[in-house]
């Protein structure tokens, strides 16, 4: 190491304090009370329901590919091997489907957004990102919201890998907004200095999808 400049840390804190001065580190579970736990309109469950549009693709890890585009310093198309290498964290989340079930206590192992947009510098312009998976779904959310403290791309659920109609072999996990912005068979996301929307918010659903505030619709 002769360039301090280089320095994984130096990279990090440049980038963490550039989120700080951004307000960009939203975390998804803000000190709320207990009696705050369960969004409006919402019902416990136990098990944990599938939904989807109906097709559930075989990705296999051979030739499962990440591209991460857009307005980024940094492009990345990672394979299953580069997407390893990237550092590992653990999540305890809640999960709230619009549907109206919430399922409490998930715990999360993947890549945390935070090492992914390390990895990619998103330019100072970036404010949206859209969600592109292999069933040709997607979905839009803001920077803001991607970046949250809690928000992982997802490989292990409960230490056990991610089953096909769960969303595997990566997912994301966006635990503070409603659960349709968490995208399963994530192929591809784009950093957009403008909003675009996903598959259900151009069918009515809210473009951000806060549970708190019972976003499920759009107003128009
Ligand atoms: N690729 C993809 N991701 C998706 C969907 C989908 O149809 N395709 N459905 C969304 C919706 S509406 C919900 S509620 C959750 C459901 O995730 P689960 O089946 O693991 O409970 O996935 C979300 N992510
Ligand atoms: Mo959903």
């Amino acid at each position: 190491m002769t360039d301090d400049r280089e320095t994984p840390e130096t990279k990090l804190t440049l980038s963490k304090r550039k989120w700080a001065e951004q307000g960009k580190f939203l975390t998804g579970r803000m000190t709320r009370p207990d009696s705050d736990r369960l969004p409006p309109g919402q019902h416990l469950v136990k098990n944990w329901p599938v939904l989807d549009l109906g097709q559930q693709p075989l990705v296999r890890t051979d030739t499962w590919r990440l591209d991460v585009a857009g307005a980024i310093e940094t492009g990345l198309s990672l394979n299953w091997q580069a997407f390893g290498a990237l550092p590992k964290s653990r999540k305890l989340s809640d999960m709230h489907c619009v549907t109206t079930w919430s399922r409490y206590d998930n715990r999360w192992d993947g890549v945390s957004t935070h090492d992914l947009l390390d990895a990619v510098m998103p330019k100072s312009d970036a404010a949206f990102v859209l969600l592109t998976s292999y069933d040709g779904y997607t979905t839009n959310l803001p920077l803001s919201d991607f970046a949250s403290e809690d928000a992982i791309l997802a490989t292990h659920w409960e230490g056990e890998p991610l089953t096909r109609e769960h969303g595997g072999p990566v997912r994301l996990i966006v635990p503070h907004l409603y659960l349709w912005k968490s995208a399963k068979w994530i192929s591809r996301i784009e950093f957009l200095t403008s909003e675009q929307a996903g598959f259900w918010e151009r069918n009515g659903y809210h473009m951000r999808g806060d549970p708190w505030t019972e976003e499920r619709y759009s107003d128009d």
